[in-house]
Formats: C-alpha cells, sequence, structure tokens
C-alpha cells in the first residue's frame, strides 16, 4: 500500500533530501514536484528542482509554481540557502537533464487531485504555500477530496525567521492562512519538530559510508547548510527541515502528534506570520489540525539513509 502525495518545494538544501526520501522510499508513490518562489527566486528554485532530478534520476514530472507571495513582495532565504538557493562546494553540480512540463503547477495538483480517487493523494508542501492556497481557491473541491495536507512551516514555540514566525509562513502568511483554515486534515511539521532533525557528524558518517555519489551530494548539502546555519542562526548542526513532513507518510510514527486548532497571525507589529496552537483545552471534536511533537530521531535518519540507499 503506497500513498501518493505531491511535493510543492522551493530547494533549498533541505528540500532536495525530502525529493530524495520521496523518490527513495517504496511507500511512495511521487506523483509530481511542483515548485514555488520561496528559498530563492523561482526560476532558481525550479533549476535546483531539475538538478536534484537529475542527480537522482527521479522521473516525477516537475512543474513551474507561482513566482511570489500573494500579497507581500519577494523575500528569499540567501543566508541560508545561498544565492543559487542550493549553495554547495563540494560536489559538483549536473546540468539538469530532467524537463519542466508546461502545465502550470497550481492546475497539475487540481488535475491530480480531482482525477485520484477521493482520498488518495496527498500533498506535502515545503516551502511558501502560494500554490496551494491558490489551488483551494481556484477548485474549493480539492478540500474534500485530498487525503491530507502535511506541511513543513510555522512552529508553536519558536520562530527563525523573526522570532516568532518561520519563513514559510512568514513570508505569504496570507496563502498559510488561506492553507490553516480549510477543513482538510491537516499536520503541521513546525520548527518544534524539525529542530531535532540535526544533521550531526554521526549522521553525515552514515552517508558517507555509503559512498554513492547521490550520498556524497547528500554529505555536501550538509556541509553547506551546515556553515551557513552557523553563520547565520549559530547552530552547530543544521536542521534538515523538509524531509520530516514526508517522512510522516513513509511511516506515521517517526513523530508524535497533538491534535489543536491552528491559525496564522495578519495582522500582529512584532507577530505577523506566526502560528497560533491553540492547547488550552482538548481539541474539539471537528479539529482537522495537529501539530508535530516529538521525532524519533534514529528512524527518521535510517529513513532517510535507506531512501538514499535505494536510489543507488
Ligand atoms: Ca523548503
Amino acid at each position: 500500500m503506497t500513498t501518493k502525495i505531491i511535493l510543492d518545494c522551493d530547494p533549498g538544501h533541505d528540500d532536495a533530501v525530502a525529493m530524495l526520501l520521496a523518490a527513495g522510499s517504496p511507500e511512495i508513490e511521487l506523483l509530481g514536484i511542483t515548485t514555488v518562489g520561496g528559498n530563492q527566486t523561482l526560476d532558481k528554485v525550479t533549476h535546483n528542482t531539475q538538478v536534484v532530478a537529475t542527480i537522482a534520476d527521479i522521473n516525477a514530472p516537475i512543474y513551474r509554481g507561482v513566482t511570489r507571495p500573494l500579497v507581500r513582495p519577494v523575500e528569499v532565504a540567501e543566508d541560508i540557502h545561498g544565492d543559487t538557493g542550493m549553495e554547495i562546494h563540494k560536489y559538483e553540480l549536473p546540468e539538469p537533464t530532467k524537463q519542466v512540463e508546461d502545465t502550470h503547477a497550481v492546475d497539475f495538483i487540481i488535475d491530480t487531485i480531482m482525477n485520484n480517487e477521493p482520498g488518495s493523494v496527498a500533498l506535502v508542501p515545503t516551502g511558501p504555500l502560494t500554490n496551494i492556497a491558490l489551488a483551494v481557491r481556484k477548485e474549493p473541491r480539492i478540500a474534500e477530496r485530498v487525503k491530507e495536507v502535511v506541511l513543513m512551516g510555522g512552529g508553536y514555540h519558536v520562530g527563525n525567521w523573526t522570532a516568532v514566525a518561520e519563513f514559510n509562513i512568514k513570508i505569504d502568511p496570507e496563502a498559510a492562512h488561506i492553507v490553516f483554515n480549510e477543513k482538510w486534515p491537516l499536520t503541521m511539521v513546525g520548527l518544534d519538530l524539525t529542530h531535532q532533525a540535526l544533521a550531526t557528524p554521526e549522521i553525515e558518517a552514515k552517508f558517507n559510508e555509503l559512498g554513492t555519489d547521490v550520498a556524497d551530494f547528500v554529505v555536501a548539502l550538509f556541509d553547506a547548510f551546515r556553515k551557513n546555519y552557523q553563520d547565520a542562526q549559530g547552530f552547530d548542526n543544521p536542521p534538515v527541515h523538509d524531509p520530516c513532513a514526508v517522512a510522516y507518510l513513509v511511516d506515521p510514527t517517526v513523530f508524535t502528534t497533538r491534535k489543536a486548532p491552528l491559525d496564522v497571525e495578519l495582522y500582529g507589529a512584532l507577530t505577523t506570520g506566526m502560528t497560533v496552537a491553540d492547547f488550552r483545552a482538548p481539541a474539539p471534536a471537528d479539529c482537522t489540525t495537529q501539530v508535530a511533537v516529538d521525532l524519533d530521531f534514529d528512524k527518521f535518519w535510517n529513513m532517510v539513509i535507506d531512501a538514499v540507499k535505494r536510489i543507488g
């Protein structure tokens, strides 16, 4: 029994690892990869998607999405992902051989969910939520047809782009507001969880031991990501956010969850883009949202290592 997913991403070092985990896991059927402007401009992240697909020979179709947030100006995460969006030093990136489809990402998302069995396709956004928000506004029926939305973004205790807001949510909070307020099952894999998914030297050594070209690529991603995270945010080891969302669809026991109503702050003087989780009482019966809480570190990394090993 496999889970069909659409990965909506902005590669991005950690998006690249999310692609590898999705492509290398037999539990996942990767129907398509859609791109969205986020960590870098849409052109750059789409190019990076093609590059990662080329390195790992991923044949899922790639679709270009939206270039900019719904309301706000373009803002990119150059301090974390570099000028290219996937800055890397110890690995030579190939010229992409994988093409981009003509169909727009938003139309691909709608058509795929509407043309598959209800409840069979999961959306996995690991960038700003612009494509997903536009898709559900254009075709509201996807909200009841989708299996679930498992997104990397937000956090209920911490932020990274501001004191309380995470990057994916902060740069397009209006899109996030749309997505968080739809009545689809939604799991927020936020910083509370992803800051547990650290690429430690011990983990990096395990990828090194694999000795494959794709594993070398992962090690180089971690090296570059570590340096940027040390310089920009004082981390010893980089948190590899995005594959955590994919991991939940490979095996939901990879982290614990807690049900809670969720919303996105749009009007705060200091808190715009904050994801607000209401933990006051048991969640109401009609609550469709939950947050990721505690990561099984070993299970998570073994899953990613196995996926990279399977890709070969
Ligand atoms: Ca991302």
